[in-house]
């Protein structure tokens, strides 16, 4: 099926309680401020600009092991989850402004309920795929992946399995299959992540795989893993930290030796190629971590660029069926 959205649904989502640094909360705010209704507008889209989620702050609530804030990390997520499922039953291709990546749980979970057969394409320096147990950090924004994954249920704290489980995540039910993500970006990979990757044969392409293939190769494997047995709806999270950090400073986990502008603009514009895109998350730019304002402007300003790019913006210019050049006379 091509899904040819006349409309998108923008929603901002003011979280941070994914990982300990301020900040990441004015997400949604820095991106709208740097123009991204009034860009997506001059795509051919009707704009509906839903504003930010309100979410409930959960006084009392103390670690599961080591994770931190998992109340609060699930109860927003279980709201973003409602917001998208409904926003995407009303036939908008949705568009999630993040606030720390831990709101992909909610924001791919909600896609999910209206279409199951989705896949997922995770474009980030981290894999965030860590399980509750094996989290280094304990924040859950290098989690939400394990969160999905059916493969993973046995290994989560959830409800039905035998450890006490995971507060704020009762709702929560793994939907995905592992072969139906791809990574593009990686350079982080905790040892535990990585075995996880391993066993479990997901698909992905790290830094590396981009020095040796091409972006342009890694794009074509990416589609035709995911698409070459059937056509189905493309979710696309997108984490700002997967670009180098000379072009995203404003981030909390900056990784060195990330993606080219022109390699992030070519992995949206194939996604947009598809006719497939029907959600996206774009996570992780805090204002509060640039070094100056402009730091924070060109992060922000990168990630208008990322989403109106995923939406249908090219390089080449565009121009209307209708269009006339007029004659000299
Ligand atoms: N792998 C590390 C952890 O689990 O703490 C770092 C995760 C950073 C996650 C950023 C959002 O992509
Ligand atoms: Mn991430
Ligand atoms: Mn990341």
């Amino acid at each position: 099926q091509q899904i040819r959205a006349q409309s998108v649904a923008v929603l901002g989502a003011p979280f941070s309680r994914g990982q300990k640094r301020r900040g990441v909360e004015h997400g949604p705010k820095v991106i709208r401020d740097a123009g991204l209704i009034e860009r997506l507008s001059g795509l051919d889209y009707s704009v509906h600009d839903f504003g930010d989620l309100n979410f409930p702050h959960i006084e009392k609530d103390e670690p599961y092991m080591e994770v931190k804030f998992p109340r609060n990390v699930g109860a927003a997520n279980k709201i973003l989850s409602g917001a998208v499922s409904r926003a995407i039953g009303a036939g908008h291709t949705f568009v999630m402004l993040g606030g720390d990546h831990s709101l992909a749980i909610g924001s791919v979970s909600g896609h999910a309920q209206q279409c199951p057969d989705l896949c997922l394409v995770w474009v980030d320096a981290h894999a965030d795929i860590n399980t509750p147990v094996i989290s280094p950090s304990g924040n859950l924004h290098g989690q939400p992946v394990a969160f999905m994954l059916k493969e993973l249920q046995s290994k989560l704290p959830l409800p039905g399995c035998t450890m006490p489980s995971l507060p704020g995540f009762s709702w929560m039910k793994p939907f995905l299959s592992s072969r139906d993500l791809v990574y593009i970006g990686l350079r982080d990979v905790d040892p535990g992540e990585h075995h996880i990757l391993k066993d479990l044969g997901i698909q992905y392409f790290t830094m590396r795989d981009i020095d040796r293939l091409g972006i342009q190769r890694v794009m074509e494997a990416t589609l035709d893993h995911l698409l070459a047995r059937k056509q189905r709806p493309i979710h696309l999270s997108f984490d700002i930290d997967a670009f180098d950090p000379s072009l995203a400073p404003a981030t909390g986990t900056p990784v060195n030796g990330g993606l080219t502008y022109r390699e992030g603009i070519y992995i949206t514009e194939e996604i947009h190629n598809t006719g497939l895109l029907s959600a996206m998350d774009l996570v992780e730019v805090n204002p509060m971590l640039g070094a100056n304002p402009e730091a924070v402007e060109a992060t922000a300003s990168l990630a208008v660029d990322v989403i109106a790019s995923s939406l249908g913006q090219t390089r080449e210019g565009a121009h209307g069926s209708n269009m006339e050049i007029p004659s000299a006379k």
